[in-house]
This record gives C-alpha cells, structure tokens and sequence, in this order.
C-alpha cells in the first residue's frame, strides 16, 4: 500500500478511480435495480471524500517540502497554539510529561544541538542531531563523545527506529567544527535516503537500515567506528548505507567549518554544494579550482558533472547552500546560490567536454548592489556589516521567478541584506536586467522564503530578527515584526498562519495576511535553529534538543490515523 503523497498524484488517482467507478457504475446499472444504485453511489461518494479530504496524506520528504523549496504547505486544519510542556523530573533524557503538554502527539529527544531541518516520508521521520542524547552519551554505548547523528523516527509515535553515526573528521574543527552534528537536510525518495555528511560525503541509504538487511555498500561496521578503529557491532537498529561519495577525496574540496546542504533530485541525479570555501586564514582558498556544484548519479553514486562557474576563486567565507528546481518555458533549471553572492541556474543535464561534463549556467545575477560593494570608489571588504554577502539561503522557484536573500555565517553577526525577485525566463548575466524587485528593507538573512499562493504574500526571516510580509508580486513591504532574537530557520506558511522559530527558543504563529496580527507564542526551552514543516495533518519544529509534533488535539485524530487509499486499483476488465 502506497501513502499518497502529492496533490497530482491525487489527482492521477481521483481521475482513475473515477473513469473505473463509471465504467463500473455503467456496466452495475444494467445489471442492478435502483435501490442497489443508491448504494454503489453513496459508497463512491464516501470514496471520493477520502481521497479528496483535505487532510489525506501529505508528507514533507525534502527541505521546502517541493523542488521549489517554497517554505509553505497545503495543509489545512493546523493549530494556532501550542504547549511544549515540561520535562519530567530527574529524567535522564530529559523526557518530556505529555500531561503538561498542548496540542502535542509527541516529542523526540534529540542530542543537545540540532540544525537539521526535519523531513518526513512513507511513516518515518528524519532528522540531524549531535550525539548528546544522554548525560551518559549517545543511544549507542559503543559510541561515546563528538558524532554527527542522523535520526530515523516513527511517524506516528515518535519512537527510535535507526540511526546513523557519522565519526568527526580527523582535520578538527576547521571543517567538522565540535557538536554541530548533521546539519543537512534529508531527502527521501522512494526507499532511499540522501544527505550531506559532516564528513563532506554525499550519502545515500535505506530508509529501513540494518533491520531489512544490509543492501550495498558493506562496511558500516568500519564507517560508523571511523577510519583505523576497531570495527564496531552492528545490528538492526543501525543505518544502512547504499553507497558514499566523498567530495573531499574525491573533489579535493576543503569545508569551511562545515559541510551542509540539503540534496536536489531531477530525474536520475542528484545535486548538491561542495562546502568548498576558505581555510582557517579566512584569506585563502585551498581549492579554487574545485567545483562548488555538483550532480551525482543517484543510483550509482557516481559523479555526471560538475558546475562550470568557476566560483572557487571569488569565494568570500564559505558555501553551505541547497538548491531548487523549476521549469521555465519547457525547460528545467536548477537554481543554486554561490559563495561569491551570485544566484546561478544551470542546466541540469551534463555535458560532456572531453573527459569532465558540465552543468552549464544558463543565467547568472549577482545578488549583492553595487552600494554594498564599493562606499567612495573603495571596496568594501567582507565581512563588513555594510558590506557584500555570500548566498546561503535557498531559492525559491515560484511562477517563473526566483526569490532569495543574501547573508552571512552566523560567526558574522548582523548587517546589511538583500531580497531580489529574479526573472528565471532570461538568459545570461542578468543582473541589470533580472530584477523584479529588490527589498533592501532586510538584514543579512540565511532564511528561505515562504509564499503563500492563496494571497501571494511573502514572508522572510532575516538573523537581525525581524519577520516581513512583502506582496511577493511587486516587493511592497506589509509590516515587520521584530522577533528580539536572532533568526537562522525559516518561516512556514501553512492554513493560513505563518509558523517561525527563533535563538530564544520562541516559537510564535502569526495571521498570514497583510495586517500584522499575533496569534500565539510559546518557548521550547532551548534555541531553534530549524525550520517547522507540517507532514499529514502534524507540524514539526526542533530545539536544539527536543522535536516536537504538533498538532490539533480537538480534532478527533491526526490524518496518520485516517483510513489510507489504496491507489493500485485493479483495472477494470475490457469491456465484451
Ligand atoms: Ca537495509
Ligand atoms: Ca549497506
């Protein structure tokens, strides 16, 4: 039985159940009296309203839930208010007392330290976290002290079902910086999962681990214990890894402090950023010639092409981004910021140049205004708050343009920002003439954006703390509201509510609309540094060190816990 997952794919398997209930219905009212109709009709209506209820599964399976990366979701039905309760006295893992809890259907510990965002497919949950689970250390005795933790939940309950353990790398903190744990959002494809290590490998692996047996690569025992350590015991709560690609061997790139970015799936490849950047100087690039993009074939784990935009040079700090994916006139663009500022969209497909193939840029903007880039005919020298910034946020595809917001490291503090509304339909440098708009009106921001398309109004965090709600068609700016707190996650737009995080551990929800209105706000305890998604009816937010879901209690059930939809119908048999 498969979830349905995509508003099309419903709408693929409501369009063919409804051809295969006429012509069933046809071929039943030769044969039945009238009465017996009634009922045939009463039970495909009863039919149809399960598969066109709003709530019916609707899983977030990638960062931004779609290609697009829009921080936003259909879903209808979400609360405005919550209560993250208390941690129960003296618990060791700091479980928390669901009696002292609201809106809540359950809360994972995670290790003491969490940026990755959270996503969710097919009943289970994933999620990067650090090895602080316990005063006494990880879930896994074997492996005590500094690890990167990538963690598979059961959707409906919450409870541990595998986990991966990604060993520091041996360079130290200059590019596995101490208890970061796995910063890269997962995503889930069919019975594969992707992500970029702290180890600067991009991972593919079972969805189901060990406990369905050990399928490709087979030296988990080695991998998880790290490289010249004795093997360590493996079992059926551990990750199984399908295949590895390590971009620091392999590409000689060198991570800035870190290795993020959330993978990008177009047909049979996989794409990711390097994390190539400065070193420890913060003056010189040890890879310049080394790719800052990259496609990976998704079922072999070989590299297909690499970017041909030569951003290693023009590099400012480092590169942590993720991409997005849209189709202009026809055709798709992957949509990715650089480390130098520009926002690049190549062509996904590579191609071939001798021995190397490449993604070809297709268009290119340089995100950062002249005024940030030069005062008095003199540069600007980064990281000055007034000065250039790099692109970590997400682009966000949306009727043929692209929305992103320059910003900084958080090490770097506060300053200036810009948001631009670029036209993806054009070709070449189209710096001056690509803008849609531009908001200057922003801080330096690592937040992606969030339109909500009932209303077209955008919202954008940026790290001075401040929310703003701009008409995503023509730039103009609604209201801002001030946080108090830095911001590094990202708004959700869902039902009507904007739903955001902040380093306070404040999580507020606010009206999705042009006036600015407050509708709740509560605290997790320990910063946020994630983004919310809502999956099947349940909200998402982790604090460094706890994920919690939420969702409306009053409601009789959340929509897990509805009956699911068979989609392989059986054809109907040939008419005689
Ligand atoms: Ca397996
Ligand atoms: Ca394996």
């Amino acid at each position: 039985m498969k979830t349905l997952r995509f508003d099309h794919e419903k709408l693929i398997v409501y369009q063919m159940s409804l051809r295969f209930i006429t012509c069933q219905s046809k071929i039943m009212s030769r044969i039945m009296n009238s009465a017996a109709h009634l009922l045939v009709s009463i039970l495909i209506l009863i039919f149809l309203s399960i598969l066109i209820s709003p709530a019916s599964a609707q899983d977030w399976p990638q960062w931004g839930g779609t290609d697009h990366r829009n921080m936003y979701s259909p879903a209808k039905g979400l609360p405005d208010r919550f209560e993250p309760g208390k941690i129960k006295k003296g618990s060791e893992t700091e479980e928390i007392d669901l009696a002292t809890t609201k809106n809540v259907k359950w809360v994972a510990k995670l290790g003491s330290q969490a940026y990755g965002n959270v996503t969710i497919a097919d009943g289970k949950v994933f999620v990067g976290t650090n090895n602080d689970y316990s005063d006494k250390g990880g879930r896994d005795p074997q492996h005590g002290g500094d690890r990167s933790i990538l963690l598979c939940l059961d959707e409906k309950t919450g409870e541990f079902l595998w986990q991966l353990v990604i060993p520091k790398l041996a360079s130290g903190k200059v590019n596995d910086w101490e208890s970061l744990g796995l910063l890269s959002s997962p995503r889930i494809e069919g019975n594969r999962v992707y992500i970029v290590t702290s180890r600067c490998e991009l991972m593919c692996l079972d969805v189901n681990g060990l406990a369905d047996g050990n399928q490709g690569f087979q030296d988990e025992a080695q991998y998880v214990a790290g490289p010249g350590k004795p093997k360590a015991k493996i079992g059926p709560k551990d990750a199984d890894i399908i295949w590895k690609y390590d971009m620091m061997d392999e590409l000689g790139v060198f991570p800035h402090n870190a290795s993020n970015g959330s993978p990008l799936i177009v047909g049979d490849f996989v794409y990711v950023c390097t994390s190539n950047g400065q070193d420890w100087t913060h003056s010189n690039i040890p890879s310049p010639l080394s790719p800052s993009f990259i496609a990976v074939n998704k079922n072999t784990g070989e590299l297909a092409g690499e970017d041909d935009a030569n951003i290693g040079p023009r590099i400012y700090h480092g590169q942590w981004g993720s991409a997005s994916t849209g189709t202009v006139n026809g055709k798709k663009l992957v949509l990715f910021g650089g480390g130098d500022g520009w926002l690049y969209a190549f062509d996904p497909a590579p191609a071939k140049e001798g021995d190397s193939a490449f993604l070809k840029t297709v268009w290119k903007f340089d995100a950062n205004p002249p005024e940030y880039k030069a005062m008095d005919g003199k540069p600007i020298k980064y990281p000055d708050p007034k000065g250039p910034s790099e692109i970590n946020a997400t682009p966000v595809f949306y009727k043929n343009r692209v929305y992103v917001a320059t910003g900084q490291d958080p090490e770097h503090g506060e300053g200036v920002g810009h948001l631009v509304c670029v036209d993806a339909t054009k070709t070449g440098d189209i710096t001056k003439t690509g803008v849609i708009w531009e908001y200057k009106g922003i801080h330096r921001s690592i937040s992606t954006v969030s339109i909500d398309p009932d209303t077209s109004l955008l919202f954008v965090g940026d790290f001075s703390g401040f929310v703003h709600c701009l008409d995503a068609e023509t730039g103009k700016v609604y209201w801002v509201h001030d946080m108090k707190a830095h911001m590094w996650s990202s708004t959700l737009v869902a039902d009507g509510k904007v739903y955001v995080g902040d380093e306070d551990g404040d999580f507020v929800v606010m009206a999705a609309s042009k006036e600015k209105k407050i509708l709740s706000e509560t605290n997790l305890g320990t910063p946020v540094y994630s983004t919310p998604v809502v999956a099947n009816g349940v909200i998402y937010i982790a604090s460094n060190t706890h994920l919690y879901g939420f969702y409306d209690a009053a409601r009789q059930a959340p929509s897990t816990d509805q009956p699911k939809v068979d989609v392989n119908l059986k054809k109907p048999a040939a008419p005689k």
